[in-house]
């Protein structure tokens, strides 16, 4: 007889950020987890869980992951944005991560068996000026990475992303958010100088990556493109905002320097024109933001027709329930890429437990049945939920404009 799903129960918890968790229990005495977490505005997905979907998920086959993705997409009627998207994404890694502790398999072999042993990854170097960033490089070398994001600060900007917020890419607690400034001019003349340091420091092997976080128009996207292509990036990302997907047809048509785009992205639909016109390198949509594995799995298989290769978002606000699950989907998938990595904080280890691990530059999955990410509901009560924001970013003359 088929087992079923008998309670479901959401999760917050704040051990140094806030994580949203859906926890599925079935019939059978097994138990699956996903996360749910969007930065910034994590109580919206709890809700969305807790008060419309956890009520329809009882009784349910815990199997039918086909069948509940398209209940909840389909069936909702509203479709596809950000709220939406995480809430089905964290039903879907649960039921995978149940699917495949009834198997008796680590996810990665339900999903087709590994296509490689271990991920290459890349980490975050940053510092208030060239100088600092360098030797956040070279710190990082030390460590052993093969692939490092180097972002430095830009003369006359006092706050911008991925250098001056406390942890990069991390949100706050407090009560509104913190305001960055931008000038393009000072950046598009000198982010081209931090590269160029860095490729006279470290020479031409190591791997190095920049995050452009929206910043500019199309033709300034194809400029800096243009001018990082002697350092030979593994990738320039989100260069514009990729709502217009057109957009990015003039960046392409004038730079080599390898594109990625897509931790905002929910759907394929985010992406089509993206990939199907190859104007992209990487894609990084992820499981959380974008409807769980059974939707990534769609878009990475689109994505390997057209010779566009994987590179999920795996910035710490992504829990170490979607580390868990990235890294199994990233065993398997033929066309990856790389997986970004970030440390969480501290006292997240308190409240979950993973079997991942890095070592020389690449990630290890664990060989556990499910995910191998579980969660300790009683710790995560002692970290209760804080209010927290992602900044906002203004130009010089107060303007609103992308963070
Ligand atoms: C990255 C991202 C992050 C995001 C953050 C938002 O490349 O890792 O840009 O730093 O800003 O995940 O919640
Ligand atoms: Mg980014």
């Amino acid at each position: 007889m088929a087992d079923r799903i008998v309670a479901a129960r959401v999760i917050v918890t704040s051990p140094g950020r806030n994580f949203v968790t859906l926890k599925i229990e079935t019939a059978s005495g097994l138990s699956g987890i996903g996360d749910a977490t969007l930065n910034g505005r994590e109580l919206a997905v709890a809700s969305y869980l807790a008060d419309h979907v956890v009520p329809t998920l009882i009784g349910r086959d815990p199997a039918a992951i086909e069948d509940t993705w398209q209940y909840l997409y389909r069936g909702a009627y509203w479709r596809r944005g950000p709220v939406t998207m995480s809430a089905i994404a964290a039903v879907d890694v649960a039921l995978w991560d149940i699917k495949a502790k009834a198997a008796g398999m680590p996810l990665y072999q339900l999903l087709g068996g590994a296509s490689r042993e271990s991920m290459l990854c890349y980490s975050h170097a940053n510092g208030a000026d060239i100088e600092a960033a360098m030797d956040s490089v070279a710190g990082h070398l030390a460590q052993g990475y093969k692939a490092i994001r180097v972002q430095a600060g830009v003369p006359g900007l006092k706050r911008i992303y991925g250098v001056h917020s406390a942890h990069g890419d991390s949100t706050q607690h407090q009560d509104r958010p913190d305001e960055g400034d931008w000038d393009t001019a000072s950046y598009l003349r000198h982010a081209p100088r931090i590269f160029e340091a860095a490729r006279a420091r470290f020479g031409e092997e190591l791997h190095l990556l920049h995050d452009a976080h929206h910043r500019l128009l199309p033709n300034e996207a194809a400029r800096l493109g243009q001018d990082l292509e002697p350092y030979r990036l593994f990738w320039l990302e989100d260069v514009t905002p990729a709502e217009n997907q057109a957009a990015f047809r003039t960046v392409r048509a004038k730079t080599t320097t390898p594109l990625a785009v897509g931790e905002v992205f929910n759907t394929i639909w985010d992406c089509q024109a993206l990939i199907t016109e190859q104007l992209i390198d990487y894609i990084r949509a992820t499981l959380v933001h974008a409807g769980g594995i059974t939707h990534v799995r769609r878009i990475a298989d689109l994505a390997a027709l057209y010779g566009v290769r994987t590179g999920f978002h795996g910035a710490s606000d992504l829990s170490p329930v979607t580390m868990g699950a990235a890294l199994h989907f990233d065993r398997w998938v033929p066309n990856f890429g790389i997986q970004e990595y970030s440390i969480h904080p501290n006292e997240a280890a308190e409240v979950f437990q993973w079997n991942w691990s890095f070592r020389d530059g690449m990630l290890h999955c664990g060989e556990t049945p499910g995910h191998g990410v579980e969660i300790d509901e009683t710790a995560a009560a002692k970290f209760p939920y804080r209010r927290s924001y992602l900044d906002v970013n203004r130009l010089q003359d107060g303007t609103l404009w992308n963070w």
